[in-house]
């Protein structure tokens, strides 16, 4: 009898302790972790590759990625308060200005948010790196160095003489990892042995294909009429891009430009013309910053495990009218 009533008993906790389990189980299901993940340029395809790749993260660990598009600094404020009036817990960033960051991490801090920066490292009021915010990018000058040797290899192939060739490298030097990444490859341009005084730089005013198309026309006046041959450069594929438009203008032929920009995925309409002076560019691994920054901002607001405060991507493929299909079909980027 005794022995029976135990049983029963023990069978009821078990009971309980099954129904709490699957309860807290529910409330776990319910609570539907969200995080933000905002970009500078939402028009770049690049930003696009990010988002989805985050996305992708969110599908396969069971997170929200809540994606907004933030081009000036009072977008970017208040768009970390809606994050919080929504419920999220933290959010990946591009800032669209780096000097944004004391900004952002301040607004952050009063919603209770956790923040990383992706792409474009802040800065604080002095101009030095917050090196206390976890940052995912590019390791710039390295990959502006391959760009540039990319470069040199076409003009050598082509026989080019660096007597009358001449290179303009549009560049934007507010932004370190703009600044690093054409450094690098001005670096590389007089390794190949390009007379310094044959890259010309100019400033851009604006990160589109407008803006390089008027930072190149005003360096192409400048040009000896014994200029021959060019090569185009600049921090990104937008910024190459519309340098490639003003020599066009300018009436230089697709044969007597070599144009290489850094990101891949912002070229793909461009080199899937058959001809132009647009030769090609440094794909990276955007699918891996958007999908891994993502799923460590959802670590760190489910297990508070913080992610690496720097992280470097030095990885990048020379994709062209030869091969871009095929490279962009490797890592899913071919549409
Ligand atoms: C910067 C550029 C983008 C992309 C990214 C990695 O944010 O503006 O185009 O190159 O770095």
């Amino acid at each position: 009898m005794n022995h029976r009533r135990r049983g029963i008993r023990s069978l009821c906790c078990a009971a309980v302790a099954v129904s709490a389990m699957s309860l807290s189980g529910l409330l776990l299901a319910a609570e539907e972790v969200k995080i933000g993940f905002l970009v500078k340029q939402a028009e770049e395809p690049w930003f696009q590759t990010e988002w989805a790749f985050a996305e992708k993260a969110g599908k396969e660990h069971g997170f929200t990625v809540i994606k907004i598009a933030v081009p000036d600094g009072e977008k970017t404020l208040s768009a970390i308060d809606s994050l919080a009036a929504n419920g999220a817990k933290g959010f990946v960033i591009c800032p669209p200005d780096v000097s944004l960051g004391p900004a952002i991490v301040a607004k952050a801090k009063a919603n209770g948010l956790k923040v990383m920066a992706v792409d474009d490292r802040f800065v604080d009021a002095k101009g030095n790196f917050m090196e206390d915010v976890p940052y995912l990018g590019m390791a710039a000058f390295e990959v502006g160095q391959k760009q540039g040797a990319a470069m040199a290899a076409e003009a050598k192939k082509r026989g080019w003489d660096w007597k009358d060739t001449y290179a303009v490298i549009n560049t934007f030097n507010e932004l370190d990892t703009g600044k690093k990444r054409t450094d690098g490859s001005i670096k590389s341009l007089e390794e190949a042995g390009i007379p310094k005084d044959h890259i010309l730089t100019a400033a851009l005013k604006t990160l589109d294909v407008p803006g390089s198309m008027d930072a190149t026309n005003s360096a192409l006046v400048k040009l000896p009429s014994g200029a021959k041959n060019l090569i185009i450069g600049g921090m990104n594929d937008n910024t190459v891009l519309g340098g490639v438009r003003a020599t066009e203008s300018a009436g230089f032929k697709a044969a007597n430009v070599i144009g290489i920009g850094i990101n891949g995925t912002d070229a793909i309409g461009e080199l899937k013309k058959a001809d132009s002076g647009f030769f090609g560019s440094m794909l990276p691994s955007p699918h891996i910053e958007g999908y891994n920054t993502a799923l460590a901002m959802y670590e760190w607001v489910t297990t508070g495990k913080e992610p690496a405060k720097y992280t470097a991507m030095d990885e990048v493929t020379l994709i062209t009218r030869a091969n871009f299909q095929e490279e962009l079909t490797k890592i899913g980027l071919w549409k």
